[in-house]
């Protein structure tokens, strides 16, 4: 049985690679905030249902001792590092932080793995926002990074951090450059889920409108479930190596509101209004991946269509506003 340990286990994707791993047979591991231990009702809402089959530590990504403690504890044979401050537009308002916990962080579990347990496979959530200004379309793992964000920056950071103690020290370390995937287990911040959970709302007379920036913006979205797959399959591979992960497909977020109001039979032009406190001081317009190098090196496609991943999330949504799914807890005031 292999021992794996994920950072950010309580979020969308740890929770779904959890459940992946776990389907697989993997001892599953995670690391928490201590607030979280105290909070389990709230801060495990997405994990809820898997508490029984796997450990939880509490450590601190701001604190090299409390991730080497654990460390030193467990052989563990993969490691997934999905925390971070992943949210963009917060990056914008405390970009510090930001780039505390996401390039502090990696740095602390590739130094504490190299010390108590090189052999570890190390995964590494690299994101589509380090290309930010594209100079080539679509993007792929030779494209120039251009990052738009202290989000994108800290990510860069991460990834070049990943890639030195892969050739200075020989470990198996692996880059994920993901492009944006969702489900209904998404953050109600970003747009995705903002958008699907207000269509729910208004469908069901608790709201009348949606407030929305950028609609132009263009993403290549896909489902957190295929996408936790491919992160797996990277440290199989035979050598550790960058792999993008996307759908390539691009779509914009009016589209993707046109789509998710006509899934409730609405039109979405009568609802959205532009609102200029959600643009960003610095916007990525336009991204689509090409995972051509992933499909061929690792078998990995996806599985899920743009109109299908949108049904899912509307679905969802529609059955957490009437009380018949869980919720995953809203962020005390969603001001951006
Ligand atoms: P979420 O925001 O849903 O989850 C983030 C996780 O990180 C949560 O478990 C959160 O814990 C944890 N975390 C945040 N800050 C800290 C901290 N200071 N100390 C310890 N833990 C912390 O993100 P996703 O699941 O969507 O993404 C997973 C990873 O993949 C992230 O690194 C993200 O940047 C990256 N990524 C995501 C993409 C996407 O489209 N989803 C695309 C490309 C990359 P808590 O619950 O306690 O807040
Ligand atoms: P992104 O996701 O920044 O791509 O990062 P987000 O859903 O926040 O934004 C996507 C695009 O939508 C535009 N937009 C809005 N965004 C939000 N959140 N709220 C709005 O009201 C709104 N209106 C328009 C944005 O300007 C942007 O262009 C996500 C995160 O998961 C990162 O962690 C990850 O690395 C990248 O995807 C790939």
């Amino acid at each position: 049985m292999k021992r794996a340990l994920i950072t950010g286990i309580t979020g969308q994707d740890g929770s779904y690679l959890t459940e992946h791993l776990l389907a697989l047979g993997y001892e599953v591991h995670g690391l928490v905030r201590r607030v979280a231990l105290e909070d389990p009702e709230r801060r495990f809402a997405r994990i809820s249902h898997l508490l029984d089959r796997i450990q939880l530590h509490a450590a601190s990504l701001e604190s090299y001792p409390s991730i080497f403690a654990v460390a030193s504890h467990y052989e563990f044979d993969e490691c997934y590092h999905l925390a971070a401050q992943s949210f963009v537009a917060e990056s914008f308002a405390d970009g510090f932080s930001t780039m505390n916990t996401n390039i502090n962080g990696t740095h602390y579990i590739l130094a504490a793995l190299r010390e108590l347990r090189p052999q570890c496979r190390f995964y590494f959530a690299g994101s589509s926002e380090m290309f930010g200004l594209v100079s080539e379309t679509p993007q792929d793992e030779t494209t120039p990074f251009h990052p738009r964000s202290p989000y994108g920056i800290s990510k860069v950071a991460g990834f070049e951090l990943t890639r030195n103690y892969r050739e200075a020290y020989g470990m198996f370390a692996a880059n994920g450059i993901l492009f944006n995937h969702e489900g209904p287990r998404r953050g109600f911040e970003f747009v995705t889920r903002k958008i699907t959970s207000t269509v729910a709302r208004i469908k069901a007379g608790q709201a009348t409108e949606l407030r929305l920036g950028n609609l132009e913006a263009r993403r290549d979205w896909g489902h957190a479930k295929d996408y936790v797959r491919a992160m797996h399959l990277m440290l199989q591979h035979e050598a550790p190596d960058e792999f993008v992960i996307a759908s390539g497909e691009s779509h914009s977020v009016g589209e993707f509101c046109e789509l998710a109001f006509s899934e409730v039979g609405l039109d979405y032009r009568e609802y959205v209004r532009v609102d200029e406190r959600f643009y960003r001081p610095a916007e990525v317009e336009s991204l689509v991946g090409n995972a051509t190098k992933a499909r061929t090196l690792l078998g990995w496609s996806p599985t899920y269509t743009f109109p299908e991943l949108i049904h899912e999330m509307v679905q969802n949504d529609l059955k957490v506003v009437l009380g018949r799914a869980a919720v995953v807890p809203e962020p005390v005031g969603d001001k951006r």
